[in-house]
């Protein structure tokens, strides 16, 4: 009976991958590893622990692991431009719960970005920030242009200072206008936190914003959505004294976490490395196909949101599907055609309302690193139109996408092409 359910466990999961080769993943928080990166995650180093800092361990057995973690900083110092990195919160949650315990204490004001208007869970009262006992107060968005309303919020900036501000969107369409509001932030004296999960991989590629050198303190992230990662975090530092950055150090350990899964830290590594030779190239077409995908909805008929400034500066676009049927109704037929993607809280939808939002969120990192570009997101627009506005059957539509989708089976901008990969690890 056990064996049967274990080999049942095994079968779906063979199901899952198979539904995702001939699946059109346009997810904006999911992407795919390397051949190289993803072989880390089998060796023996998802079996051990380590914890603290290289060479200052509580476990023996640490000398390789240290040589990697050592490597793995350095890689991210390179490509983030900073000294200040740790690389061992194991989701960007983790690394957000680490800076929020070194920067505040119950009871500090934090200001946000609204929940409606693309922020993540943990910066809600319901997340991270209420279980810190933090007082949250957002920051005005403006919906047309889809970000901060820069002069409204540097005044509640200089009325409620904030202990820590903080920035960044699981719905990140435009670059945040930190260096528009420093003024606000310095007189405040607010720790300035960027939340970069979305768009590590755009900024590590140029293409983005700079958040360092615009007047942010700390950022963190996931480093499995642009940047084309494990599934783990990473906090990136230029602190404002040694005290800040020791403090969000100790937070990672032993604040949030112990061991911090050695074989995905080796993959992070690995995809760093890679970023560091392929991120500009990966980066530079996932905006071009964000764009493009955006235009091509949007003269097809869809509501595309951002239509004044362009739609996107991102890997996101955001669609308002209210007169086809809803976020989740849209989201449920075109998942039926293997089209993935997810349906999205708008602006100017009920907060309390999450389960039936009016729109679909729509992310072209991964498509782009399986080798897309901008004809390939025409005909992506056309197969939505398709379901959504055409009411075609999600099972004819289907039929399309895995005929389309045999022709992307590889990851691109990574060294599986020119490395002899799997060569050199004895995996048990
Ligand atoms: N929930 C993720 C997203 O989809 O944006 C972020 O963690």
């Amino acid at each position: 009976m056990a064996l049967e359910d274990a080999l049942k466990i095994r079968e779906l999961a063979i199901q899952h991958n198979k539904y995702f080769e001939e699946s059109i993943p346009l997810i904006a928080s999911e992407n795919v590893m390397s051949p190289l990166a993803r072989e880390m995650l089998l060796t023996d180093l998802g079996s051990r622990y380590a914890e603290g800092l290289p060479g200052k361990r509580y476990y023996q057995g640490n000398q390789f692991v240290d040589q990697i973690e050592i490597l793995t900083t350095e890689l991210a110092k390179k490509l983030f431009n900073t000294n200040y990195v740790d690389v061992r919160p194991i989701s960007g949650t983790n690394a957000n719960q680490a800076v929020v315990f070194a920067l505040t204490n119950p009871g500090d004001i934090i200001t946000t970005i609204p929940l409606a208007s693309g922020a993540h869970i943990s910066s809600a009262k319901f997340g991270t920030v209420g279980f810190r006992g933090l007082n949250p107060i957002p920051l005005p968005f403006d919906h047309e242009i889809m970000n901060i309303d820069v002069d409204l919020a540097s005044k509640v900036i200089k009325i409620v200072k904030p202990k820590l501000a903080l920035f960044g969107q699981s719905v990140f369409l435009f670059p945040t206008p930190l260096k528009e509001l420093s003024d606000a932030l310095q007189e405040a004296n607010s720790f300035v936190w960027y939340d970069g999960a979305h768009v590590l991989g755009l900024i590590a590629g140029k293409r983005f914003q700079d958040p360092l050198r615009e007047g942010a303190h700390v950022v963190s992230g996931s480093t499995h959505k642009t940047l084309p990662g494990p599934q783990r975090g990473i906090i990136l530092g230029n602190p404002k004294d040694e005290e800040m950055w020791e403090k969000i150090q100790r937070a990672v350990f032993p604040g949030v976490i112990s061991n911090h899964h050695l074989n995905t830290m080796a993959a992070l590594g690995i995809t760093l490395a890679e970023h560091l030779e392929f991120g500009e190239a990966y980066a530079d077409q996932v905006i071009k196909n964000a764009k493009r995908l955006a235009e091509t909805m949007h003269s097809l008929g869809f509501k595309v949101l951002g239509e004044k400034v362009g739609f996107t500066s991102s890997h996101t676009i955001l669609i308002d599907v209210k007169e086809y049927g809803g976020g989740r109704k849209i989201a449920e037929d075109l998942e039926k055609a293997n089209i993935v993607l997810n349906m999205n809280l708008l602006p100017y939808d009920d907060q309390s309302k999450p389960r039936n939002p009016s729109g679909i969120r729509i992310g072209t990192q991964e498509a782009t690193r399986i080798g897309m570009k901008e004809s390939e997101m025409d005909y992506i627009a056309e197969l939505i139109k398709k379901v959504a506005i055409a009411k075609k059957k999600p099972e004819d539509v289907k039929k399309e996408v895995v005929e389309f989708k045999k022709n992307f089976k590889t990851v691109k901008y990574c060294f599986h092409d020119n490395f002899e990969a799997y060569k050199y690890i004895k995996l048990i």
